[in-house]
């Protein structure tokens, strides 16, 4: 079993929505959920004028290798209404395979740990509740101190504390 994080993202219709849909769809993969993170509203990072976001991170474990996962959660996006239309443009969905184990990869398909996450607080601040401790490969430095070394997290609001049931059979 691999260890994985990823990061959920909307921006376009019912934000809280996709995101619930998103987890109940990698709950039916070949995946074991295990922590959720606090849900936020942030201001949109990069692309064009677009809606704010909902961010969060949730970790699982899984047997799926990296690459094989990655399609998953594409498939996932795609069944959710996901179009790529622009890079960093408006989306229902995206999922970014933030770390799997201490994997350190650049493939054209798939980079990780995923090459913008030390940098990007609406990653970081949902990271810093679930795995505050975890130590990002290649950096060496924990999810905490990042957050903590940048400037106070702007545009990342908490919205909601619980939003999605954690674990199977809780709900
Ligand atoms: N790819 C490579 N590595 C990875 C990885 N670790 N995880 C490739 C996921 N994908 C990875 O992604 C483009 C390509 O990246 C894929 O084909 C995949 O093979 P995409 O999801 O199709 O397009 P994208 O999301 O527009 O691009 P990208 O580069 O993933 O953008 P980011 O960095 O995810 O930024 N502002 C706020 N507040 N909240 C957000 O969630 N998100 C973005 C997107 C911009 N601004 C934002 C937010
Ligand atoms: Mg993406």
């Amino acid at each position: 079993m691999a260890t994985a994080f990823i990061s959920l993202g909307s921006n376009m219709g019912d934000r809280v929505a996709y995101l619930q849909r998103a987890l109940q769809a990698l709950e039916e993969e070949p995946v074991s959920l295990g922590a959720v993170s606090p849900l936020y509203e942030t201001a949109p990072v990069g692309g064009p004028p677009q809606a704010r976001y909902f961010n969060a991170c949730a970790s699982f474990d899984t047997l799926l290798p990296p690459t094989a996962l990655l399609r998953r959660l594409q498939a996932i996006e795609t069944g959710l209404g996901r179009r790529r239309l622009e890079r960093w443009g408006p989306r229902t969905i995206d999922l970014d395979l933030l770390l799997y184990e201490n994997v350190i990869m650049h493939t054209p398909v798939l980079e990780l740990p995923h090459p913008r996450l030390a940098e990007r607080d609406f990653v970081l601040q949902p990271l810093s509740v679930i795995a505050p401790a975890l130590r990002i490969p290649g950096i060496g430095k924990s999810v905490l101190r990042l957050l903590t070394a940048r400037s106070p997290a702007a545009g990342v609001k908490l919205y909601r504390a619980f939003w999605y049931r954690c674990g199977k059979g809780s709900g």
